[in-house]
């Protein structure tokens, strides 16, 4: 017979779930047990995710109101998160979403990059536009610019004012913009203006082009159908307090037959290197299991970065077991990454719109990558072409 009262339960049930949290953010990470392919390293344990919501967002401590010690507010996933170094720790800007289905953003912030990542006492109050709340706000790319704010990118989404009656569902999607010293106090400025129907995963550039501020784009005709945008974009603004963008044009489209044939969308701000800026972006195809997501890599010139100058073939990283499978299966997602002054890279991504990982890699060897992997010939002869290059000069044949 159980001789607990409700007193005793309740100090219970909070030890153990206090006792639980406290281990899974101690838990520490080590790389994945795998042999890496040299590029990256993969670490084994998840580095944010729904469970590492602080227990006092959750629960109502007080034994008179919630006597029972039932969850009152739950959290559904955490993921697609922005990155920045700050203050000397590794932040992330997560993408938290309730079990009522709203993302909201949260910082959670680490000593060393891989474990031990803590949420901030309260989640990121975002300053709204009058007559114009985000219904749902998302994926937010934090961009430290040279005119010294930290801005984050992110997507705004409301119902389709133009929607049917009856109809539910239907979204604009757009680029929400706030910029921040402290990444406490948010300045919520006017939300991208572009000819594009709809706009997501835009993107700040780190510096100034001629005196302009630079803006990746996503332009899409539709809420999911890309129609005939679904490329990366690159147009200016002169000001961020008035975001026109202008001269908006396509830098890296979509191609038939590769990862990046249905969508092609920007991840994180680009990381300048020695050879170019170093960019790491997302593909989408179709597939009868449905959409198919898969991070890759590319260059663009120092002087120009219009110009794009290095892809390598195929996908960069791709969902891998357990990643496989989550509230939207076979994702994987980046819209942050972290360079140490040693050039040690911090890849952030999120897999199966669930949970965060990190990655570990450095400038030199993703610069190797992208630089001498083979290209993509768009046909399966060519590819066939680049494995016999690769085994005659490995047999001396060349
Ligand atoms: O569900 C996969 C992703 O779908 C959207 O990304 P995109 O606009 O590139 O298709 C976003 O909702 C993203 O958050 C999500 O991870």
């Amino acid at each position: 017979m159980n001789t607990m009262n409700a007193s005793d339960l309740f100090l219970k049930r909070r030890t153990e779930l206090e006792e639980e949290y406290s281990s899974l953010i101690a838990k520490p990470n080590k790389p994945a047990d795998e042999v890496p392919n040299g590029i990256y390293t993969r670490y084994e344990n998840p580095v944010v995710t729904a469970k590492h919501v602080p227990l006092d967002w959750r629960y109502d401590f007080n034994p008179a109101t919630n006597p029972f010690m039932l969850e009152r507010i739950g959290y559904n996933a955490a993921f697609n998160a922005g990155a920045i170094k700050f203050q000397g720790k590794y932040i992330l800007c997560v993408r938290t979403e309730g079990n009522d289905r709203k993302s909201f953003f949260a910082i959670a912030e680490s000593d060393n990059g891989i474990d031990n990542f803590k949420y901030w006492d309260k989640p990121c109050v975002i300053p709204q536009i009058d007559g114009q709340p985000d219904t749902n706000a998302y994926d937010m790319r934090l961009t430290l610019h040279e005119d010294g704010w930290i801005y984050g990118i992110f997507c705004t989404e409301r119902k389709d004012p133009s929607a049917a009656a009856g109809d539910t569902s239907s979204a604009i999607a757009n680029a929400g913009i706030v910029r921040t010293k402290d990444l406490v106090n948010f300045e919520r400025l006017p939300d991208l203006v572009s000819t594009s129907g709809q706009q997501r995963n835009v993107v700040l550039h780190p510096e100034f082009v001629d005196q302009k501020y630079a803006l990746y784009t996503r332009p899409q005709d539709g809420f999911i159908e890309v129609g005939n945008g679904g490329g990366i974009g690159l147009g200016f603004v002169e000001d961020m307090a008035n975001p026109v963008v202008k001269d908006e044009r396509i830098i890296f489209g979509k191609n038939y037959h590769t990862i990046y044939e249905l969508k092609n969308g920007l991840g994180p701000a680009p990381i300048k290197t020695s050879e170019g800026w170093m960019h790491l972006a997302h593909g989408v195809r179709n597939t009868a299991a449905g959409l198919r997501y898969t991070l890759y890599m590319f260059m663009t010139d120092l002087n120009d970065i219009s110009k794009v100058t290095h892809v390598p073939a195929g996908h960069f990283m791709a969902p891998h077991n357990e990643e496989r499978i989550g509230d939207v299966s076979n994702v994987v997602f980046s819209n942050g990454w972290i360079t140490d002054d040693d050039g040690k890279v911090y890849i952030y991504y999120a897999s199966s719109d669930t949970r965060m990982h990190v990655a570990v890699s450095d400038i030199e060897r993703l610069t190797d990558y992208v630089i001498n992997s083979p290209v993509d010939g768009f046909t399966s002869a060519s590819s066939v072409q680049n494995i016999i290059e690769l085994i005659d000069r490995n047999k001396g044949l060349v």
